[in-house]
């Protein structure tokens, strides 16, 4: 492939319901689309970065110079052999994996389009539907948690997680498991605690949960290592695992016996392919993850999780959980049980929005 036009665009997306972690609330997303072309075909992705670099060192501003003055000048006007090369273009940049999977997932979405596939099968999925479940926020009372769960059950979704953090955590999965005693339910602390912390979290153990998702240091493997020998519940490493390199040591150190995989947070599809070979390897299931993503990220997301090894209910959901109108064309519907129908379209299988995409750019970049 030869790209001869990237363009950089940032649009605002406020949210149906505010979203909030142990670092943070979002209200409204800035998201980064990027989008590539050659000979008149075009590829779209996604940058999945935050606003603020509070989950990693990444955010919007950050990535947008990222991607026009350090991986454009290496991916324009150059023969690559296929989408595959593309991020190994920008591998000497330290970090930045998500502004670097943005134009790395839209190469892929421009090559299957070429060639007429399906994203997902292109990649190499098998699936013709996945298994969804959904990520839901701390809220300002359990009661209001156990509204939402009711909810999303009622919705089909196949498991639910809940955000934990120091003051919302064993008390709330206590009620929650009481009051839904046989959902999937797990939680995600989003590194919000210490190894000092292993006793207290030790008391989730009783709540018979699926796993604890990246309870410690977003770049500690080693303390994760020294949590999982001390928990019965399964841990599942996020923050922790940017590399293929990252999941082999992970899973040699026993930190953790489940691996959530996000495209951004590994700089897109060959190494999240990577990542999921390893995992499959070791006989490790991997689920695929969220960033609150438009319907561009979520098309991206579906084709990913199409792959063998995502055996779990990922946090991949309906369009209308987050936005009033999505982007993309139909919106991401999911079926009364809990799954994603894959789309047979070429390409990562939905029409964009562009009269609506036009309407919700605030700026807007091209780099020949
Ligand atoms: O840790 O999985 C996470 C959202 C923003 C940042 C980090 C995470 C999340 C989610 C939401 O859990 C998943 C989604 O619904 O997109
Ligand atoms: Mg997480």
């Amino acid at each position: 492939m030869r790209i001869d036009r990237i363009t950089l665009r940032e649009i605002r997306m406020p949210l149906v319901h505010p979203f909030e972690t142990s670092f943070g609330r979002t209200t409204e997303r800035r998201i980064l689309l990027v989008e590539v072309e050659e000979d008149g075909a075009v590829g779209w992705g996604e940058v999945t970065c935050g606003e603020r670099p509070f989950y990693n060192e990444e955010w919007v501003d950050a990535a947008w110079l990222i991607l026009r003055d350090f991986v454009a000048p290496r991916i324009l006007d150059i023969d690559i052999a296929s989408a595959a090369d593309v991020g190994g273009r920008s591998s000497h940049i330290r970090g930045h994996h998500m502004a670097r999977g943005g134009l790395e997932t839209a190469a892929w979405d421009l090559e299957a389009r070429k060639l007429g596939l399906p994203l997902w099968q292109h990649i190499g999925g098998s699936r013709t539907e996945i298994d969804c479940g959904v990520s839901i926020g701390i809220q300002d009372s359990v009661e209001e948690l156990l509204e939402l769960i009711e909810r999303e059950v009622r919705a089909g979704y196949q498991r639910i997680k809940i955000k934990i953090k120091p003051g919302w955590d064993v008390e709330v999965v206590r009620q929650v498991r009481a009051a839904f005693r046989t959902i999937r339910l797990m939680a995600d602390a989003n590194s919000a605690y210490a190894l000092s912390d292993a006793a207290h979290l030790r008391r989730l153990d009783e709540f018979d949960l699926m796993m604890i998702e990246q309870p410690l240091p977003h770049d500690d493997i080693i303390d994760h290592a020294q949590l999982q020998a001390r928990l019965d519940t399964p841990i599942c490493l996020d923050e922790c695992i940017r590399t293929a390199r990252h999941a082999e040591q992970a899973i040699e150190m026993n930190a953790g016996r489940i691996i959530n995989i996000k495209l951004g947070r590994v700089g897109g599809f060959s190494e999240a392919l990577l990542v999921h070979n390893v995992a499959r390897a070791h006989g490790i299931p991997v689920w695929c993850g969220g960033m609150l993503e438009s319907g561009i990220g979520r098309a991206h997301n579906i084709a990913l999780s199409t792959l063998d090894n995502f055996t779990l209910p990922g946090d991949v959901s309906a369009s209308k959980r987050y936005w009033k109108q999505d982007i993309i064309d139909p919106p991401v519907e999911v079926g009364p049980g809990g799954t994603i129908a894959v789309r047979d379209e070429a390409g990562f299988g939905y029409e964009l929005d562009r009269d609506y995409i036009d309407a919700l750019t605030v700026r807007e970049e091209t780099i020949r």
